[in-house]
């Protein structure tokens, strides 16, 4: 085996997003394109000749070639160990708990996430740090600098390596390892969580749950908790065998994307519990029974009932969630004593809180939870974490949900996105928009006065580092809120993000439609936005 020195040509769009750099698969297949980035990414990362890393991907489309390119460039870049999961599959929670419990120096995670998958779908890859989490922006910045002027890469020639099941192989002086995954994962879960009381509700024959896996990379992972570990009936993991194209489908655990399984919760003798995932699986849906509980209400239902959790049980130091988040989780931490850290969009900003043991529990708007045994948001935690609350309070999901509401207030809550719109009009709308809040306090709109607007900057507690530009947001006297941002995932044309919430103390309101409750600001957002004509859409693609 020998170390080939291969000359290459900066690309000029390797800049990493919200998670990563995400392209259409067809992108990442041009020449040196993947080999391009991966070296970049060597290229800044200071000692880590000799470190260990561990790699794995979800599974989809060109994630087992991407690996072999990867595993020989690490080799010729000197790594000294990598752990690949077996068919170089992990999830990213996943890799997250590998990272931290092996020492390593750091990860690469292959995944578009929530992205459908394919040979026309899209590809991604993310650097994670020693902590466990994405990089922050100070890295993902200099290797996107890197990216721009790179002009060669080292890559080992030899034969590819079997990923078939775990073994050790030398590559070159690399060693590789291929490991179960998965085992670690469930040992993790079993020290944070009362799996007695989990398999006593799972099998007591009164309650009934679905998992839904949507094809992607926690069905391994499902089966193994679920089915096998907590004794739930077969059958109780639905589409758990990941699939390169997710079955075709959109990989998202929302209202929209994963319908099979909002058609059976919401159908003749639902189960009292359904849960989904998305395709790297560090998202949550969470249903009850003729019930969908919004990610912000998730967020701050466990945080209110984390003491019910032994891994929690201590108490929580802070919890912390992304800008468009609701500010339900605001108001338990309130009465909770705790600090709530309102941070952008993307995980990379929870690590640093995290590290610093300020918040405990972390949440996105976006079907995203976590806590601080990682550095990732982690889907089926989220899905053991309600399991646990309800064989602990032995309530429903919705009364659990409605209790919340009684005892908190209610924010109704919705996010609607224009995907895939075309770029510069998207890109005038949120110009024009920067330029209106620097004078929209005070203003009023109907019943709605302005109490701030901005756009979201955030100084990080920890490093003092800056982000700016991190959406529109506008605050009005009331609570309520309106929030523009552009996706940083989408891998087309454009993606309009609208958030949008109101705060209803009065229990005997908490009833209504969210869209019709949300409906004064849809208009509003609508007025403040001219979200028709910059998108030249009538709808939205998505509510959730
Ligand atoms: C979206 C979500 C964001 C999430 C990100 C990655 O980003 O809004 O909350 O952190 O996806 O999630 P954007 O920039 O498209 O709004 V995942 O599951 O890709 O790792
Ligand atoms: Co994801």
């Amino acid at each position: 085996m020998t170390i080939e020195t291969v000359a290459t040509k900066p690309f000029s769009d390797q800049k990493p997003g919200t998670s990563g750099l995400r392209k259409s698969v067809p992108v990442f297949q041009q020449p040196h394109y993947l080999e391009n980035f991966i070296q970049a990414i060597f290229n800044t990362l200071d000692g880590i000749e000799g470190q260990t890393l561990v790699v794995g991907g979800d599974g989809r489309y060109y994630n087992r070639q991407a690996i072999q390119t990867i595993l020989k460039i690490a080799a010729a870049n000197g790594i000294g160990r990598i752990l690949v999961g077996t068919d170089g599959i992990v999830s990213t929670p996943a890799i997250s708990g590998l990272i931290r419990e092996n020492n390593a120096f750091g990860g690469i995670v292959l995944s578009a996430s929530h992205n459908p998958g394919g040979p026309e779908g899209d590809f991604g890859i993310k650097y994670n740090v020693t902590n466990g989490g994405p990089a922050p922006e100070n890295i993902t910045d200099a290797i996107y600098a890197e990216t721009k002027v790179i002009s060669s890469y080292k890559i080992l020639s030899g034969a590819d390596i079997n990923l078939d099941r775990p073994s050790s192989f030398k590559l070159g002086t690399m060693d590789v390892e291929v490991i179960d995954a998965v085992t670690p994962y469930v040992k993790m879960m079993e020290k944070i969580f009362d799996f007695d009381r989990i398999q006593a509700l799972l099998t007591s024959g009164k309650f009934k749950m679905c998992m839904d896996s949507l094809h992607a990379v926690t069905g391994p992972y499902a089966y193994a908790l679920f089915e096998q570990r907590l004794g739930a009936p077969k059958g109780t993991v639905l589409n758990g065998i990941p699939l390169e194209d997710f079955g075709g489908g959109h990989p998202d655990p929302n209202l929209v994307y994963a319908h099979d399984l909002v058609e059976i919760l919401f159908g003749q003798e639902a189960p009292d519990f359904g849960a989904a995932s998305d395709g790297d699986g560090d998202r949550n849906m969470i249903l009850g029974q003729n019930f969908f509980v919004t990610p912000s209400d998730s967020l701050a239902v466990l945080t209110a009932n984390a003491h019910l959790v032994p891994g929690y049980q201590n108490g929580i130091t802070g919890v912390a969630r992304s800008m468009p988040t609701s500010a339900a989780a605001d108001r338990v931490a309130a009465k909770l004593g705790i600090d709530c850290y309102e941070t952008p969009t993307g995980w990379k900003f929870f690590g640093n809180l995290l590290d610093a043991g300020k918040a405990t529990l972390c949440g996105e708007e976006s079907f995203g939870t976590g806590s601080n045994h990682i550095r990732e948001k982690d889907g089926l935690w989220a899905v053991l974490f309600w399991l646990n609350i309800l064989a602990v309070k032995g309530e429903s999901v919705e009364e659990i949900v409605r209790s919340h509401w009684q005892e908190f207030g209610r924010n109704f809550y919705s996010r609607h996105d224009y995907e895939e719109v075309a770029l510069e009009p998207a890109k005038e709308m949120m110009a024009r928009l920067q330029k209106l809040v620097l004078d929209l306090k005070g203003k009023q709109f109907g019943n709605y006065e302005v109490e701030y607007a901005d756009d979201f900057s955030y100084t990080d507690p920890v490093d003092d580092s800056v982000s700016k530009n991190q959406g529109i947001r506008i605050g009005f006297t009331d609570g309520s809120r309106i929030i523009f941002r552009l996706s940083g995932t989408g891998t087309k044309g454009a993606t309009l993000r609208v958030y949008l919430e109101s705060y209803e103390p009065d229990a005997s309101k908490h009833d209504i439609d969210t869209q019709k409750a949300l409906q004064p600001l849809i208009d509003l957002a609508e007025e403040i936005g001219q979200i028709r004509q910059s998108t030249g859409r009538e709808q939205p693609t998505v509510i959730t």
